[in-house]
C-alpha cells in the first residue's frame, strides 16, 4: 500500500490552529508518526513482545488512544494465551473508521480486536492484563492524569502491566535543549523543513503537554503500581512499563 506523505505544515499558515486528529491527519498518519517519533516502529514491535509475555488467560488488553491500531495489530500477533481480546479506543471518528479498514486487511486474525470510538476517560477498564497508552497520556490535561492512571491500576489484574510511551520533558534547561535539538535534527533528516517543524510545534503547544520521567515514575507509584521501568528512550521520547 502506498504511504501518503505528511505535508500538512509545509506551506506557511496565516493562522495557527491547535492540532487535531482529523481526516487530513488520518490520511498521512503512518508517515507522520514514523518521521516524527524516533523509535516508533521499535516501540510498536516491542509492545507486541510485552503483551505476549504479560497477557493473562481470559483477560482484556486495552489500547487507549489507538489511532489506526498499530499496537493492537502487533499485540494480536504475539498473544497466545487463550480467551483474550483487545479493546482499542480512540475519540477521533476518522482514526477509528480508517483503523477498522486496516484491521479488516489483517489476514491472520488471531486475538479478536474491537475498535471503539470513545473518550478513553469514559471507557470502563476491567479484568485487564495489559493496558497501553502509546503517546496518548500527553494529550490528557495534566490535572486529570492521576485519576486516569489510578483507574487503569484498579482495572488491572495483579501481575498486569501498563505500557506508557510519552514525549518527555527535562527539568534541566541544558538537557531539554540538547534532546530537543536532536529531535529536530531527526525530523530534518526525515525530510521535514524548518518551517514544518516550527509550525507543527506551535500547533501542538497547547494540546500536547510533556512531563519529566520523574513525574511519570512518581505518578505511577502514587497510583499504586509496584514498579515502573524505563525500557526505551531515544532523545525526548520514552516508554515505561509499570507492573501491578
Ligand atoms: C499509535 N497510540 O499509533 N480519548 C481517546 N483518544 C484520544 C483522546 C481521548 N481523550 N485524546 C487523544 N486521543 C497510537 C498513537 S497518537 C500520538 C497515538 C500522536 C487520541 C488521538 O485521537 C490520537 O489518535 C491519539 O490519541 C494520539 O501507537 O499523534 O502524537
Amino acid at each position: 500500500m502506498m504511504r501518503k506523505t505528511d505535508a500538512i505544515y509545509a506551506a506557511p499558515l496565516q493562522q495557527m490552529i491547535d492540532f487535531k486528529f482529523d481526516e487530513r491527519v488520518v490520511a498521512v498518519f503512518p508517515d507522520m508518526i514514523q518521521r516524527s517519533v524516533p523509535g516508533y516502529g521499535m516501540i510498536i514491535a516491542n509492545i507486541g513482545i510485552l503483551a505476549g509475555r504479560y497477557a493473562q488467560t481470559g483477560s482484556h488488553c486495552y489500547d487507549l488512544g489507538c489511532s489506526l491500531g498499530a499496537a493492537p495489530l502487533a499485540m494480536r500477533q504475539r498473544i497466545s494465551q487463550p480467551e483474550c481480546d483487545i479493546i482499542a479506543v480512540d475519540n477521533s471518528p476518522a482514526m477509528i473508521e480508517r483503523g477498522r479498514q486496516l484491521l479488516a486487511l489483517d489476514t491472520l486474525p488471531t486475538v479478536p480486536v474491537t475498535m471503539i470510538c470513545a473518550d478513553l476517560q469514559e471507557v470502563a477498564i476491567d479484568n485487564a492484563s495489559v493496558v497501553v497508552l502509546n503517546f496518548t497520556l500527553q494529550f490528557i490535561p495534566p490535572p486529570e492524569r492521576l485519576a486516569l492512571i489510578r483507574r487503569i491500576h484498579a482495572g488491572l489484574r495483579p501481575g498486569g502491566i501498563l505500557i506508557l510511551s510519552e514525549k518527555i520533558a527535562f527539568s534541566e534547561p541544558g538537557q531539554q535543549q540538547f534532546f530537543e535539538e536532536l529531535h529536530h535534527d531527526f525530523k530534518r533528516a526525515n525530510g521535514y523543513s524548518d518551517l514544518e517543524i516550527s509550525q507543527k510545534r506551535s500547533a501542538l503547544e497547547r494540546v500536547m503537554i510533556p512531563e519529566t520521567l520523574a513525574v511519570h515514575h512518581q505518578r505511577l507509584a502514587e497510583a499504586g503500581f509496584a514498579s515502573s521501568e524505563l525500557w526505551f528512550q531515544c532523545f525526548n521520547f520514552a516508554s515505561l512499563v509499570a507492573l501491578k
